[in-house]
């Protein structure tokens, strides 16, 4: 079984993978340890990751980036908005999800963003799968930390979608805790005083800070705060506008009408970007930029600091608020760590370590820590895999209540309550009671919808409670509910079940028992320490049956599920036909060319005058037929015309193999005589 650990990034995706070894980072097809998080669209198959990357320019229209940010989103969302703006295909609605619009296979065609990340998650799989020589399913993904219940259902239902089962959905600053953590062997004992490092991770879209207390065995996310709109592609945009401007005033040029020529300026800036965090200065160049007009210009760091002064302002916000809700001060922070691509900027940098006033760590590799934190997650969970344990004790980020009408019955009972607090440990289960004679229904949603991204429904979900009814003396049915913020970050109420109160002898435990589950609610009765040796009676609730629970959530039904998942699978088979198709012809190619060489040089004296004849006007055919109508044919019609070709090289050959086997054996012969 695979153990893979995936920091699904807005630009890049690195997969790592736990062996018998450790944990290592794994490359792609053409060898990068980051694969774009890019899908493309094509007359005759999707271009997933790098190909997607490598077609982008000439198939704008057809491809799909910021994936993570737009699962879980509605197109009327202002976040979604902006998310267009780095998205080259048109978004579109598609039943109350956004989606992207494109031309497959020669037909406009709507994917929901779900759909779109499935589609990625399956080129990731396909990856991991290709460098374990394994099937993959099992994996741990990490998302930012303040993704809500709809945007990890979207994830979630898109991996399940793609055949991967997804152990644990991990915050990113929380992965790179726990591979911070898990290798270290100096962490203090329990009664030391915790060792508090905070992790600050600036990518390409999306900043976080979690400031994680760590002892022995154990991590604890103490607070995480964030800035959903700063990264590495705010510097890209800031650049762009810069040089639109002024390659209009030196040569007259608009790129913003030229969808083409954005996206080459942003390739270039991001460039020219990343030149500028080793050195002062930096050339732009770009050849026939549009119009065939090309361009250049030079900028200095100081010039890309003065563009981006309004974001780099705002830096040190998150690292405030990370302090105030972790109720500490810059003093108490031991280590700063740095991940992501963007914390190589080297003004961002200096602020952040200005903010604190101490130096900076970057013991982490910054591209990859994530992706390690997630495999080791997934080791630590994963049954085939043994691997010291180490516990992960999250939060809550968003507060989460439930409501529920009035009981007819009680009628000054209250219709909410927050059952997950802000900062409360993650995951929790809470059991809720509740005094009722009929069937009832509760409704969780986020208490407080403004902390939220964009115009995110607060809605979580509704729960519909069967079997209730009053007892024989029209009694209410003692219900309780196991309401649950899982380890992906998503609510669930699991299960229901009915109580009585009764009275019970039991035996006096020798202690107190002190073990209690994080909110279960301890039994009220206080004991009657009277001195009877063994037994005591004390009024218990105890459980008399259950109460089948029906959700209602944002996550796909089944039904949806499995379509998607056969849409996924036929699409994959359409892929793997063209590549197929597209090797088989490759194949025919070299052959032609090998063979064309031979017959005159290694393959001279092996044929007689007629066979080369014949060979030659057979490769000549075949070649011509090649470039011309064989130029889009079927993969069986590659092979045919290769087989074609082997009838008659193939004897040729044979010869040329024989008597090189013979000159090795008499070879052989003499060494030994
Ligand atoms: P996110 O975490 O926001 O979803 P991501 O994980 O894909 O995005 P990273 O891979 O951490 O992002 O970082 C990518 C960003 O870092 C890009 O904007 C890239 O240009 C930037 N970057 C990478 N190297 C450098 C560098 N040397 N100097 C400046 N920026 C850099
Ligand atoms: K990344
Ligand atoms: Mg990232």
């Amino acid at each position: 079984m695979s153990v893979v650990g995936v920091d699904f990034g807005t630009l890049n995706t690195v997969i790592a993978v736990a062996r018998n070894r450790g944990v290592d980072v794994i490359t792609n097809e053409v060898s990068n340890r980051a694969t774009p998080s890019l899908v493309g669209f094509g007359p005759k198959s999707r271009y997933l990751g790098e190909p997607a990357k490598t077609q982008e320019i000439s198939n704008l229209k057809n491809t799909v980036g910021s994936l993570k940010r737009l699962a879980g989103r509605t197109l009327n969302d202002p976040d979604v908005q902006i998310e267009q703006q780095f998205v080259s295909a048109p978004l579109v609605d598609i039943g109350g999800q956004v989606g992207a619009e494109v031309t497959y296979l020669g037909k406009k065609e709507k994917y929901t963003s779900t759909q779109l990340v499935s589609m990625f998650l399956s080129k990731v799989k396909a990856t991991a799968s290709a460098e374990l020589k394994l099937p993959v399913s099992d994996l741990v993904m990490s998302v930012p930390a303040w993704f809500t219940d709809v945007q990890r259902r979207a994830l979630f239902d898109a991996a399940e979608i793609a055949g991967l089962k997804l152990l644990r959905l991990m915050n990113d600053t929380t992965a790179a805790a726990l591979g911070y953590g898990i290798t270290k062997t100096d962490l203090p004992t329990a009664e030391e005083k915790p060792k508090r490092v905070a992790f600050i991770d600036i990518g390409h879209s999306n900043y976080s800070c979690s400031i994680v207390e760590f002892k022995k065995g154990e991590l604890a996310v103490k607070s995480t705060a964030y800035d959903r709109h700063f990264g590495g592609r705010d510097f890209d945009k800031a650049l762009v506008d810069h040089f639109a401007a002024e390659f209009k005033e030196k040569y007259k040029i608009d790129i913003k009408t030229n969808p083409k020529a954005v996206v080459r300026v942003a390739a270039a800036a991001e460039k020219l970007k990343k030149i500028l965090s080793a050195n002062q200065q930096a050339p732009i160049n770009i050849e026939s930029l549009m119009n065939d007009v090309d361009v250049q210009s030079m900028m200095k760091r100081e010039e890309l600091e003065a563009l981006v002064e309004p974001l780099l302002k705002r830096a040190h916000v998150p690292l405030e608020e990370a302090l105030a809700q972790a109720k500490l001060n810059k003093e108490d922070i031991d280590v700063i760590e740095l991940v992501g691509g963007c914390t190589r900027v080297p003004a961002l940098k200096e602020r952040i370590q200005q903010f604190f006033g101490k130096n900076l760590s970057f013991t982490l590799n910054q591209d990859e820590a994530i992706a390690r934190g997630c495999a080791f997650s997934c080791a630590i969970l994963s049954p085939v895999f043994r691997v010291r344990d180490f516990a992960i004790h999250d939060i809550v980020n968003y507060p989460i209540e439930f409501t529920w009408e009035k009981s007819p019955d009680i009628p000054d009972e209250d219709t909410s309550l927050t059952v997950f607090n802000k900062g409360n440990v993650m995951p929790s289960t809470k059991i809720l009671t509740f005094y009722r004679k009929e069937t009832f229904n509760l409704e969780a949603k986020y208490a407080e919808p403004d902390l939220l991204p964009g115009k995110i429904n607060p809605w979580i979900g509704q729960f519909s409670v069967k079997n209730v009814k009053a007892d024989a003396n029209d009694d209410f049915m003692i219900c309780k509910l196991k309401a649950r913020l899982n380890l992906h970050g998503i609510l669930n109420v699991e299960s229901g079940y009915f109580v009585e109160d009764m009275e019970v002898e039991e035996p006096i435990p020798e202690e107190k028992d002190a073990e209690k589950k994080d909110g279960d609610k301890k039994d009220p009765n206080a004991m009657d320490t009277d001195d009877k040796p063994k037994t005591r009676k004390v009024k218990k609730q105890v459980r008399k049956g259950d109460l089948p629970i029906v959700s209602a959530t944002s996550s796909l039904d089944q039904s949806k599920k499995e379509a998607a998942a056969e849409q996924e699978s036929s699409m994959i088979m359409e892929d793997k036909l063209v590549a197929d198709t597209e090797d088989k012809k490759n194949e025919l190619e070299t052959y032609i060319y090998d063979m064309r060489n031979k017959i005159d040089d290694t393959y001279a004296d092996f044929a007689s005058e007629d066979e080369k004849t014949k060979l030659k006007a057979k490769l000549e055919a075949s070649e011509d037929w090649l470039y011309d109508e064989g130029e889009d044919a079927t993969k069986a019609v590659y092979v045919q015309k290769m087989d074609e070709i082997r009838a008659v090289a193939g004897p040729i050959a044979q010869r040329y193999f024989d008597k090189v086997e013979k000159e090795r054996e008499a070879q052989r012969q003499a060494d030994e005589a």
